[in-house]
């Protein structure tokens, strides 16, 4: 493992204020001096203002952290009342606090020093999740930033990279996280065993001092793999022993133990169906025996048939994860919830929003995320996603409640982390934006993401005037550069098999997951009205009909959606041809342009950072332009329909 890092948007640089004098900080009676809220004030004090001498506990003192455990605040929420002389922050507990130190010392770094401030923040969502797929080996599947820094050949390693790990997540606000893959192999299926306890508790030791909670990804079979029964059936009581005894080992070892993360009967992982048992019979058997400690179970929404024919034109992987679970709404115990994610394939740069969120009324249910870009570029691209997963939050479901958006039903979100042991953690300089803003956008969905990378920009940095403006540019455009320039209009699934990276227009075409574009002479996208799969129905009115018309389904989804001639004519006014020819141009037009602006940032950035990034966006150029080249050529020649423009098409 990489054992050096960068602290990211921890980094305080001393403030260019004339400061001199003490600062005195003073904890009130029921804050205890060793908390990490004290410690991280102090720390960062200490690095802004590194002239200034620091005491305790003076009356005059100039930052007051204060708990309060009464009705006033709830456990996560904190205030900030400020002005120049110093602040004052309240918490609801030592996390809040924590929370409210984190957002003062980004209103110092950001006004340059002490301002007037009145602040009262509470998470919009309990459960803010980042879930790591990292095997016991060290590899990280779909990990685009380097090993584990969980992991190395089968051993669990907590040390500093995993305090400072710790640190960031909580200066964001993400109080959770799976530390190891949903498909659990190899060693990890003993994750849960003796083996690994002293490891867990010491890692989960270091999470609680940041208000994290440690969640571990377990096989549903492991009563037999690990336990050596004949069955891993939910049903059975000798099963349901098992399960509740590991519990409680589990949680009598590990403080701060938040519960399991399970992939079941998806992608080949067991689950239930073996048994003939269905998933809530699976989510509440474990659900049941975490429910004495306090324990929740993250279920999985992902369960689809990854052994399709391509001739059967009724199976729609889409509707998969609907006809699973929305039968089983209101069986669930209250301590599962089903994690769906935020599209119903796969992670795409553009996907609609899961028809479940509308429908599962009666569930706990998560929005899951991926920062990790698998489909998006795997951080050799710059995507950032955090206008895309804010507009998912916002999307209306439609379904009857008074808040009827994802935000309003979700008591999680969760994103698949895209870290690694990397020195800069997320491969490429600029993939920190998804983590950060993730965190950010969890805690306040309020806070819009120009604000949020902005912020992010000028903590990771500094001030620059010429350097905010461009990356924000360069980030803002990022996500819809890379949708047109390999996949636009929902199409999705064009590239290559296996690695998801690069053009492959046909690749899973005739493959047996389910993912088609049916692009042939005549047409491409698939009907998925009532006339076709019957996915659009999935829906609660109007979105049924929106998506169940070429007339009035929205340009972006209109693939996705529907079957339509190369010469049907768009919202836009471009046939969807034109849109395929003038979109992959753009959009590497636009890839060149960010390219070098970073270029012209060179001065002004260390050079190491400059360099990562410098190399990323070469094999961005070459791959963008390989990406236009195949996709346009696939369709002309499909088509036969030429480009308007008379541009150079293969
Ligand atoms: C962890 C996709 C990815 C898999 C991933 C799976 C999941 O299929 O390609 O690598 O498995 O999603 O979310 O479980």
């Amino acid at each position: 493992m990489n054992t050096a890092y960068s602290k990211l948007w921890l980094d305080y640089k001393p403030l260019n204020i004339a400061f001199a004098g003490s600062l005195a900080v003073r904890c009130t009676r029921r804050v205890r001096r060793g908390c990490t809220a004290v410690s991280e004030l102090i720390t960062a004090l200490s690095a802004l203002l590194p002239q200034a001498e620091l005491t305790f506990g003076a009356d005059s003192a100039v930052f007051i952290i204060e708990l309060d455990l009464a009705d006033y605040l709830s456990p996560e929420e904190y205030t900030i009342s400020a002005d120049e002389r110093g602040a004052a922050v309240y918490g609801g507990s030592e996390n809040g606090l924590l929370y409210g130190v984190f957002a003062y010392i980004r209103e110092i770094i950001a006004n340059g020093g002490f301002t007037r401030l009145s602040r009262r923040v509470r998470p919009a969502v309990p459960l803010r999740m980042l879930d790591h797929w990292d095997n016991a080996d060290g590899s990280i599947e779909r990990g685009y930033s380097g090993s584990s820094f969980f992991f190395k050949d089968g051993e669990l390693l907590v040390g500093d990279r995993t305090v400072q790990y710790a640190r960031l997540l909580a200066s964001v606000g993400i109080n959770a996280a799976a530390i190891n893959n949903v498909n659990v192999r190899g060693k990890a299926v003993r994750l849960i065993t003796g083996e690994y306890i002293p490891k867990l508790a010491a890692l989960a030791e270091v999470f609680s001092k940041y208000g994290i909670k440690l969640f571990l990804s377990v096989d549903f079979s492991a009563p037999m793999s690990v336990g050596g029964l004949p069955s891993a059936d939910p049903l059975d009581p000798a099963v349901g022993g098992w399960w509740r005894a590991k519990a409680a080992e589990l949680f009598g070892a590990i403080s701060g133990l938040g519960g399991f993360l399970v992939k079941a009967d998806s992608e080949g992982q067991p689950g239930p169906y073996a048994y003939g048992r269905d998933h809530a019979d699976g989510a509440n058997m474990l659900a049941r025996a975490l429910k004495p400690y306090g324990g929740t179970v993250i279920w999985r929404a992902f369960v689809y048939n990854c052994s399709q024919d391509w001739r059967d034109t009724h199976t729609d992987r889409a509707r998969a994860g609907y006809d699973t679970f929305a039968p089983l709404d209101g069986r669930f115990d209250d301590n599962v919830i089903l994690q769906i994610k935020n599209g119903p394939m796969d992670f795409q740069v553009r996907e609609p929003v899961h028809p479940l969120f509308g429908v599962m009324k009666h569930t706990g249910i998560a929005a899951e995320f991926q920062l990790a870009q698998e489909y998006t570029g795997q951080q050799l691209h710059v995507c950032c996603l955090i206008p895309m997963i804010k507009e998912i939050l916002a999307f209306r479901t439609y379904n009857g409640s008074p808040d009827d958006t994802v935000l309003g039903a979700v008591r999680a979100i969760a994103a698949v982390s895209n870290t690694g042991d990397s020195f800069c953690w997320t491969g490429s300089e600029l993939a920190a934006a998804n983590l950060y803003g993730f965190g950010r956008l969890c805690f306040e969905p309020s806070l819009n993401a120009e604000d949020i990378l902005e912020e992010w920009i000028s903590l990771t940095f500094g001030d620059d005037e010429e350097v905010k403006e461009k990356l924000l540019y360069i980030l803002l455009g990022s996500h819809k550069a890379y949708e047109d320039y390999t996949v636009p209009l929902g199409m999705g699934w064009m590239c290559k098999p296996n690695h998801h990276y690069g053009p492959d227009p046909w690749g899973y075409e005739f493959d047996r997951w389910g993912t088609y574009n049916r692009a042939d002479r005549e047409a491409v996208g698939i009907d998925r009205s009532g006339r076709g799969t019957g996915y659009s129905e999935l829906y609660y009115p109007p979105l049924c009909d929106i998506y169940s018309s070429p007339a009035s389904c929205p340009d972006e989804l209109l693939l996705f959606f529907c079957r339509v001639p190369y010469s049907f004519t768009l919202k836009s006014g471009k046939t969807v041809i034109q849109h395929i020819y003038d979109s992959h141009f753009e959009g590497y037009e636009q890839a060149c342009e960010f390219a070098s602006l970073w270029e012209s940032l060179k001065d002004k950035l260390p050079a190491e950072v400059f360099d990562n990034v410098k190399k990323r966006f070469a094999e961005q150029l070459r791959c963008a332009k390989e990406w236009r080249d195949i996709v346009n050529a696939f369709f002309h020649r499909l088509s036969g329909i030429e480009d308007e423009q008379h541009r150079k098409l293969y």
